[in-house]
């Protein structure tokens, strides 16, 4: 799609509209710009901006939308542009059109940005131009317009993102694993496991996908993708692509060759042996040497908000897990306790059930402590289920000092909320790092 001249609106001014509104400059767009906060300070003053909605006028005169990936597709603005028959686009396939270099694309429910991390270290480790973009938190739209022939680009997709692509062509992609999220977005399991699978549509038997084989909807539908796939397991021996065995080892499936053992690498479970094992085989699919491979993964520390140590107070271990966003990444939070546990947990409601994660608890969990929107969903699961060893927090810094209060020497107090932060923070990331400033204040 050639945008020169072209009449383009920007759907969303956070980080990723502004970026996109940034690249479609440079590619000759006469681009305006829109936000559904009809008090949002404007970002820019040289074009035109529509708060709230955009006058039928200015729809009209329009060659295509470049969404961003917050912005569901059902919005008003969304069908006033369908209705006149304007195109539109994410942010993600923007600045594919862009791209230069090869792709990496990460999607799944969980483990996509301790993957996304560990995959752009092993490629920076070998290539000279590597870029980290996407759902990780830089715009694949701000580094687009700077890749080559010899770049790497290693993306961390989200299902958002999937949703408005159009031509983008991983040369590898991965699905690390589906398990039910943002079903208030995308309405049914079915729609979310397409929007991820779609992270495949245009790759071709040139490119490759990476699977989890222990996933069973990944394992089944793989026969029917266009492209290649190598599958991973931390379960049981596969005689392809890798796998864990008994002893923790990583072995090559197709030799039988021990790559490495669990206990040399610093993220410990199988949680993240599947994305060591992601990541070793699209970084191998992309010629980066094997043992420069594994160099970089037994050096490679965890990512900041996912189980993240913070600080010892009398004998308390205090443990960040801001990224546990939905009940599956906090039942892998939960699983990595091996101490008496206060959890903080609750917060924006996407629609999930929380059951599973209740039912993890494994009497490691000496006492729940619930805020946001959710508090009062979780405490009546909770209830179902028995466990009534919970109390409400009002805010975060007061679930921080209540944790301390109701913990012991030898304890550990865990935020993993298994849900999202909007209802009370822009973000998870400023919900991990309020939480590390409480602690540090106790
Ligand atoms: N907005 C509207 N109408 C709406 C919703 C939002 O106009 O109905 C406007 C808001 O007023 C705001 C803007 O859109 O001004 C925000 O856009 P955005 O939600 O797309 O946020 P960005 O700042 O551009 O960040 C996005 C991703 N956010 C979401 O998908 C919600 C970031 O992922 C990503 O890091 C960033 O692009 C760079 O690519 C965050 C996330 O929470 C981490 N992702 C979800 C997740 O991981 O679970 C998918």
């Amino acid at each position: 799609m050639d945008l020169q001249g072209k009449k383009v609106i920007v759907i969303g001014l956070g980080k990723s509209g502004m970026a996109a509104y940034e690249l479609l400059k440079t590619m000759g767009a006469e681009v305006c710009l829109y936000d559904g906060k009809e008090d949002l300070e404007l970002p820019v003053r040289d074009v035109p901006v529509y708060l709230g909605n955009i006058p039928e006028d200015v729809i009209k005169e329009l060659d295509c939308a470049v969404f961003s990936p917050g912005v569901p597709l059902q919005i008003t603005a969304a069908q006033e542009l369908r209705k006149h028959n304007v195109p539109f686009i994410g942010e993600i396939e923007l600045a594919w059109l862009c791209e230069k270099g090869r792709v990496i694309g990460i999607t799944g429910t969980n483990g996509k940005t301790t993957t996304t991390t560990l995959t752009g270290e092993i490629v920076k480790a070998y290539f000279d131009q590597t870029f980290v973009v996407g759902n990780i938190g830089n715009p694949y739209t701000k580094e687009a317009g700077k890749t080559t022939e010899e770049s790497v680009t290693v993306a961390e997709i989200s299902s958002f993102q999937l949703e408005t692509i159009d031509t983008f062509r991983p040369r590898v992609s991965a699905i690390l694993n589906l398990s039910p999220d943002h079903l208030n977005r995308h309405g049914t399991m079915e729609n979310y496991i397409n929007a991820k699978f779609d992270i495949t549509k245009n790759q071709t038997t040139d490119d490759l996908c990476v699977l989890n084989y222990e996933d069973r909807i990944l394992r089944e539908r793989a026969g029917q993708l266009p492209c290649r796939v190598a599958f991973f397991s931390s379960k049981r021996s596969l005689t392809e692509g890798l796998y864990q065995d008994a002893d923790k080892n990583i072995v090559d499936g197709v030799t039988g060759e021990i790559l490495m053992n669990m206990a040399e690498s610093h993220i410990p479970g199988d949680h993240n042996c599947e994305n060591i094992m992601a990541a070793i085989l699209m970084a191998r699919e992309i010629g980066v040497p094997m043992e420069l491979i594994l160099q970089t993964v037994k050096n490679f520390r965890a990512v900041e908000h996912r189980v993240e140590f913070v600080k010892s107070v009398d004998g308390v271990d205090y443990y960040n897990d801001s990224k546990g966003t939905n009940p599956d990444a906090a039942i892998k939070g939960i699983q990595s306790m091996s101490r008496p546990t206060v959890l903080i947990g609750g917060g924006y409601d996407k629609g999930a059930s929380y059951e599973e994660w209740i039912q993890a608890f494994g009497g490691r969990v000496k006492k729940l402590l619930l805020l946001g929107a959710t508090r009062e969903k979780i405490a009546r699961t909770a209830e179902e289920l028995g466990f009534s060893d919970y109390e409400y927090a009002e805010d975060l810094e007061m679930a921080v000092k209540r944790a301390a209060e109701l913990s012991e020497d030898g304890d550990a107090v865990l935020l993993s909320p298994a849900c999202a932060s909007w209802d009370m923070f822009d973000s998870y990331e400023q919900r991990g790092n309020l939480f590390k400033e409480y602690v540090r204040n106790l």
